[in-house]
Protein backbone atom coordinates (compact mmCIF):
# COMPACT_ATOMS: atom_id res chain seq x y z
CA UNK A 1 0.00 0.00 0.00
CA UNK A 2 1.22 2.94 -1.03
CA UNK A 3 1.84 5.51 1.67
CA UNK A 4 1.06 9.41 0.86
CA UNK A 5 3.46 11.98 1.87
CA UNK A 6 3.24 12.51 5.45
CA UNK A 7 2.19 15.50 6.51
CA UNK A 8 4.50 18.38 6.87
CA UNK A 9 5.99 18.33 10.68
CA UNK A 10 4.95 21.28 12.11
CA UNK A 11 7.41 23.62 13.09
CA UNK A 12 8.21 24.60 17.13
CA UNK A 13 7.37 28.15 16.08
CA UNK A 14 3.94 27.25 13.76
CA UNK A 15 2.44 23.97 15.93
CA UNK A 16 2.70 24.90 19.15
CA UNK A 17 3.05 28.91 18.02
CA UNK A 18 3.29 31.87 20.04
CA UNK A 19 -0.11 31.61 21.45
CA UNK A 20 1.16 28.11 23.51
CA UNK A 21 4.65 29.98 24.73
CA UNK A 22 2.50 33.09 25.90
CA UNK A 23 0.24 30.61 27.90
CA UNK A 24 2.90 28.84 29.36
CA UNK A 25 5.02 31.96 30.36
CA UNK A 26 2.10 33.46 32.12
CA UNK A 27 1.91 30.53 34.42
CA UNK A 28 -0.88 30.06 37.00
CA UNK A 29 -3.17 33.27 37.40
CA UNK A 30 -2.75 35.16 40.30
CA UNK A 31 -6.21 34.13 41.46
CA UNK A 32 -5.03 30.56 41.21
CA UNK A 33 -2.01 31.74 42.76
CA UNK A 34 -4.16 33.56 46.25
CA UNK A 35 -5.75 30.36 46.07
CA UNK A 36 -2.88 27.56 46.69
CA UNK A 37 -1.57 30.42 49.12
CA UNK A 38 -4.69 30.62 51.41
CA UNK A 39 -4.57 26.55 51.11
CA UNK A 40 -0.98 26.15 52.28
CA UNK A 41 -1.91 28.91 55.38
CA UNK A 42 -4.89 27.09 56.51
CA UNK A 43 -2.76 23.72 56.05
CA UNK A 44 -0.51 24.98 58.24
CA UNK A 45 -2.64 26.46 60.82
CA UNK A 46 -4.35 23.00 61.40
CA UNK A 47 -1.23 21.04 61.92
CA UNK A 48 -0.11 23.75 64.50
CA UNK A 49 -3.23 24.02 66.24
CA UNK A 50 -3.71 20.24 66.20
CA UNK A 51 -0.55 19.54 68.37
CA UNK A 52 -1.31 20.33 71.31
CA UNK A 53 -4.38 17.90 71.29
CA UNK A 54 -2.10 14.82 70.47
CA UNK A 55 -2.79 12.38 73.37
CA UNK A 56 -0.50 9.85 75.31
CA UNK A 57 2.03 12.88 75.51
CA UNK A 58 3.23 12.29 72.17
CA UNK A 59 3.55 16.02 70.98
CA UNK A 60 5.76 18.26 69.13
CA UNK A 61 5.03 20.75 71.78
CA UNK A 62 7.36 20.07 75.12
CA UNK A 63 4.79 19.36 77.92
CA UNK A 64 5.16 22.10 81.31
CA UNK A 65 8.39 20.97 82.96
CA UNK A 66 7.89 19.86 86.37
CA UNK A 67 11.86 19.82 87.08
CA UNK A 68 14.36 22.87 87.28
CA UNK A 69 16.56 21.28 84.33
CA UNK A 70 13.35 20.58 82.57
CA UNK A 71 12.37 23.95 82.18
CA UNK A 72 15.74 25.12 80.99
CA UNK A 73 15.56 22.39 78.17
CA UNK A 74 11.88 24.24 77.87
CA UNK A 75 13.28 27.77 77.21
CA UNK A 76 15.78 26.27 74.97
CA UNK A 77 13.36 24.61 73.02
CA UNK A 78 11.68 28.05 72.70
CA UNK A 79 14.86 30.55 72.24
CA UNK A 80 15.75 28.20 69.15
CA UNK A 81 11.93 27.55 67.86
CA UNK A 82 10.16 30.31 67.94
CA UNK A 83 12.66 32.32 65.81
CA UNK A 84 13.20 29.26 63.29
CA UNK A 85 9.22 29.39 62.92
CA UNK A 86 9.59 33.02 62.07
CA UNK A 87 12.29 32.61 59.87
CA UNK A 88 10.83 29.92 57.81
CA UNK A 89 7.37 32.09 57.34
CA UNK A 90 9.53 35.13 56.50
CA UNK A 91 11.17 32.98 53.81
CA UNK A 92 8.51 31.27 52.75
CA UNK A 93 6.43 34.25 51.81
CA UNK A 94 9.46 35.95 50.21
CA UNK A 95 9.73 33.22 48.44
CA UNK A 96 5.69 33.57 47.07
CA UNK A 97 6.07 37.30 46.90
CA UNK A 98 9.12 36.78 44.71
CA UNK A 99 7.86 34.17 42.27
CA UNK A 100 4.60 36.71 41.71
CA UNK A 101 6.18 39.51 41.56
CA UNK A 102 9.19 38.79 39.00
CA UNK A 103 7.21 35.89 36.98
CA UNK A 104 8.59 35.43 33.87
CA UNK A 105 5.37 37.47 31.59
CA UNK A 106 6.76 37.34 28.06
CA UNK A 107 8.19 34.76 26.54
CA UNK A 108 11.27 37.21 25.45
CA UNK A 109 11.93 38.72 28.83
CA UNK A 110 15.29 37.71 30.42
CA UNK A 111 15.66 38.46 34.38
CA UNK A 112 18.15 40.40 35.63
CA UNK A 113 21.43 38.20 36.74
CA UNK A 114 22.93 38.52 40.01
CA UNK A 115 25.13 35.43 39.95
CA UNK A 116 28.17 36.91 41.51
CA UNK A 117 27.24 39.51 43.82
CA UNK A 118 29.68 39.42 46.71
CA UNK A 119 27.96 41.69 49.19
CA UNK A 120 24.91 39.64 48.74
CA UNK A 121 27.15 36.39 49.31
CA UNK A 122 28.63 37.37 52.13
CA UNK A 123 25.03 38.38 53.78
CA UNK A 124 22.86 35.24 53.44
CA UNK A 125 26.59 33.21 54.42
CA UNK A 126 27.41 35.71 57.61
CA UNK A 127 23.63 35.66 58.61
CA UNK A 128 22.95 31.65 58.54
CA UNK A 129 27.00 31.15 60.35
CA UNK A 130 25.62 33.60 63.40
CA UNK A 131 22.35 32.16 64.07
CA UNK A 132 24.22 28.54 64.19
CA UNK A 133 26.52 29.71 66.35
CA UNK A 134 24.30 31.22 69.11
CA UNK A 135 22.29 28.25 68.92
CA UNK A 136 25.90 26.29 69.69
CA UNK A 137 26.64 28.40 72.33
CA UNK A 138 23.38 28.38 74.34
CA UNK A 139 23.06 24.29 73.35
CA UNK A 140 26.41 23.85 75.42
CA UNK A 141 25.85 25.76 78.09
CA UNK A 142 22.74 23.94 78.87
CA UNK A 143 24.54 20.46 78.47
CA UNK A 144 27.23 21.43 80.28
CA UNK A 145 24.85 23.07 83.42
CA UNK A 146 22.77 20.24 83.72
CA UNK A 147 24.43 16.94 81.88
CA UNK A 148 27.54 16.97 83.36
CA UNK A 149 28.95 14.99 86.01
CA UNK A 150 29.99 17.92 88.55
CA UNK A 151 26.28 19.30 87.82
CA UNK A 152 24.28 15.71 88.16
CA UNK A 153 25.74 14.82 91.48
CA UNK A 154 25.57 18.77 92.97
CA UNK A 155 23.31 18.53 96.02
CA UNK A 156 22.55 15.11 95.51
CA UNK A 157 19.62 12.98 98.08
CA UNK A 158 20.37 10.18 96.71
CA UNK A 159 21.41 8.20 93.43
CA UNK A 160 19.36 6.42 91.02
CA UNK A 161 21.35 4.10 88.43
CA UNK A 162 19.10 3.19 85.28
CA UNK A 163 20.36 0.33 82.83
CA UNK A 164 19.11 -0.18 79.63
CA UNK A 165 18.16 -3.98 78.52
CA UNK A 166 16.40 -4.96 75.64
CA UNK A 167 13.16 -4.63 76.55
CA UNK A 168 12.84 -2.77 79.65
CA UNK A 169 14.77 -0.50 82.29
CA UNK A 170 15.97 -1.03 85.67
CA UNK A 171 16.23 1.46 88.51
CA UNK A 172 18.84 0.72 91.16
CA UNK A 173 18.59 3.26 94.37
CA UNK A 174 20.94 4.30 96.82
CA UNK A 175 21.08 6.57 99.34
CA UNK A 176 23.29 7.53 102.34
CA UNK A 177 23.75 4.61 104.97
CA UNK A 178 20.93 2.65 103.00
CA UNK A 179 20.42 -0.56 101.48
CA UNK A 180 20.78 -0.32 97.86
CA UNK A 181 17.81 -2.20 96.03
CA UNK A 182 16.70 -2.30 92.36
CA UNK A 183 13.55 -2.29 90.48
CA UNK A 184 12.22 -2.64 87.35
CA UNK A 185 8.65 -1.00 85.56
CA UNK A 186 7.68 2.31 87.71
CA UNK A 187 10.71 4.35 89.33
CA UNK A 188 9.13 6.14 92.08
CA UNK A 189 10.85 9.26 93.64
CA UNK A 190 10.06 11.68 96.42
CA UNK A 191 9.24 15.32 95.13
CA UNK A 192 11.33 18.18 96.18
CA UNK A 193 14.23 16.25 96.29
CA UNK A 194 17.74 16.33 94.48
CA UNK A 195 17.84 12.73 92.25
CA UNK A 196 21.15 12.28 90.73
CA UNK A 197 20.59 9.33 88.28
CA UNK A 198 23.49 7.62 85.88
CA UNK A 199 22.65 6.09 83.03
CA UNK A 200 24.52 2.52 81.16
CA UNK A 201 23.08 -0.41 79.55
CA UNK A 202 23.53 -4.34 79.03
CA UNK A 203 23.51 -4.07 75.50
CA UNK A 204 22.98 -1.81 72.64
CA UNK A 205 22.21 2.04 73.04
CA UNK A 206 19.22 3.01 74.44
CA UNK A 207 17.90 6.58 75.37
CA UNK A 208 15.90 7.44 78.58
CA UNK A 209 13.58 10.12 77.92
CA UNK A 210 10.73 11.72 80.33
CA UNK A 211 9.51 15.34 78.14
CA UNK A 212 8.21 16.79 81.50
CA UNK A 213 11.23 15.82 83.77
CA UNK A 214 14.37 15.74 81.68
CA UNK A 215 16.20 15.78 78.12
CA UNK A 216 17.31 12.58 76.43
CA UNK A 217 19.92 11.02 77.93
CA UNK A 218 21.65 8.00 76.47
CA UNK A 219 22.55 4.79 78.23
CA UNK A 220 25.55 3.21 76.92
CA UNK A 221 27.16 -0.43 77.29
CA UNK A 222 30.70 0.53 78.86
CA UNK A 223 29.91 4.12 79.60
CA UNK A 224 28.20 6.23 82.43
CA UNK A 225 26.11 9.14 81.31
CA UNK A 226 24.45 11.00 84.19
CA UNK A 227 21.56 13.43 84.86
CA UNK A 228 19.38 14.87 87.72
CA UNK A 229 15.43 15.60 88.54
CA UNK A 230 13.93 17.50 91.42
CA UNK A 231 10.57 17.26 90.82
CA UNK A 232 8.13 20.60 91.67
CA UNK A 233 6.80 20.12 95.41
CA UNK A 234 3.50 21.64 93.82
CA UNK A 235 3.60 19.79 90.59
CA UNK A 236 1.36 17.39 93.06
CA UNK A 237 -1.55 19.29 93.59
CA UNK A 238 -2.02 19.83 89.72
CA UNK A 239 0.21 16.94 87.94
CA UNK A 240 1.02 19.73 85.40
CA UNK A 241 2.99 18.35 82.86
CA UNK A 242 1.14 15.82 81.20
CA UNK A 243 1.00 13.72 84.43
CA UNK A 244 -1.64 11.37 85.50
CA UNK A 245 -2.79 11.23 89.63
CA UNK A 246 -2.03 7.86 91.42
CA UNK A 247 -5.10 6.89 93.14
CA UNK A 248 -3.41 4.64 95.58
CA UNK A 249 -0.21 6.67 96.77
CA UNK A 250 -1.74 10.34 95.58
CA UNK A 251 1.25 11.03 93.39
CA UNK A 252 1.64 12.18 89.95
CA UNK A 253 3.40 9.26 87.40
CA UNK A 254 4.81 11.04 84.17
CA UNK A 255 5.61 9.30 81.02
CA UNK A 256 8.12 8.77 78.69
CA UNK A 257 9.73 6.19 75.91
CA UNK A 258 13.10 4.77 75.39
CA UNK A 259 14.16 7.46 72.32
CA UNK A 260 16.77 5.21 70.42
CA UNK A 261 16.00 2.57 68.50
CA UNK A 262 17.24 -0.74 69.91
CA UNK A 263 15.41 -2.93 68.35
CA UNK A 264 12.03 -4.97 67.72
CA UNK A 265 10.99 -4.26 71.16
CA UNK A 266 11.84 -0.88 71.37
CA UNK A 267 8.26 0.56 71.28
CA UNK A 268 8.12 -1.97 74.50
CA UNK A 269 10.07 0.13 76.03
CA UNK A 270 8.10 2.90 77.97
CA UNK A 271 9.02 4.86 81.01
CA UNK A 272 7.26 5.70 84.22
CA UNK A 273 8.43 8.24 87.01
CA UNK A 274 5.99 8.30 89.62
CA UNK A 275 6.52 10.90 92.19
CA UNK A 276 5.62 10.97 95.79
CA UNK A 277 5.51 12.68 99.30
CA UNK A 278 8.73 11.76 100.95
CA UNK A 279 6.72 9.70 103.81
CA UNK A 280 4.56 7.25 100.89
CA UNK A 281 8.73 7.27 99.47
CA UNK A 282 10.11 6.23 102.37
CA UNK A 283 7.37 3.53 102.77
CA UNK A 284 7.52 2.39 99.62
CA UNK A 285 11.61 1.93 99.73
CA UNK A 286 11.12 0.11 103.03
CA UNK A 287 9.16 -2.50 101.46
CA UNK A 288 11.02 -2.65 98.35
CA UNK A 289 14.50 -3.10 100.92
CA UNK A 290 12.32 -5.92 102.75
CA UNK A 291 12.01 -8.28 99.25
CA UNK A 292 14.39 -10.45 98.23
CA UNK A 293 17.38 -8.82 96.07
CA UNK A 294 18.53 -11.80 93.45
CA UNK A 295 20.38 -9.48 90.99
CA UNK A 296 18.74 -11.02 87.79
CA UNK A 297 17.74 -9.53 85.09
CA UNK A 298 13.93 -7.97 84.75
CA UNK A 299 11.66 -9.93 82.89
CA UNK A 300 11.51 -8.77 79.04
CA UNK A 301 9.00 -7.22 78.03
CA UNK A 302 6.69 -8.65 75.30
CA UNK A 303 8.58 -8.81 72.32
CA UNK A 304 6.69 -7.60 68.98
CA UNK A 305 7.62 -10.42 66.40
CA UNK A 306 9.05 -8.70 63.22
CA UNK A 307 6.94 -8.79 59.91
CA UNK A 308 9.32 -8.97 57.13
CA UNK A 309 8.05 -6.25 54.57
CA UNK A 310 7.78 -6.85 51.41
CU1 LIG B 1 15.63 1.05 74.06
Amino acid sequence: MALGPSPARPSWGGWRGASYNSTRMSGPSPRRLRLLLAGLIAGLGVLVTSIPASANGLSLIFPDPVSPNGHRIYDLYVYISYPAIAIFLGVEVGLLYIILKFRRRHAEHVGKDIHGNTRLEIVWTVIPTIIVAVIAVLSFVELQRDFSAEAANANADMTVAVRGYQFNWTYKYQEPNRTAFTVGDTMVVPVDKMVHMTFDSDNVIHSWWVPALTGKTDSVPGYTNQSWIKIDKDALSDCRGGGARDTATGGCKWHGECAELCGAGHSSMQIDVLGVSQEQYDRWAAAQRAKPQDGKKPPPSPTPTPTPSY
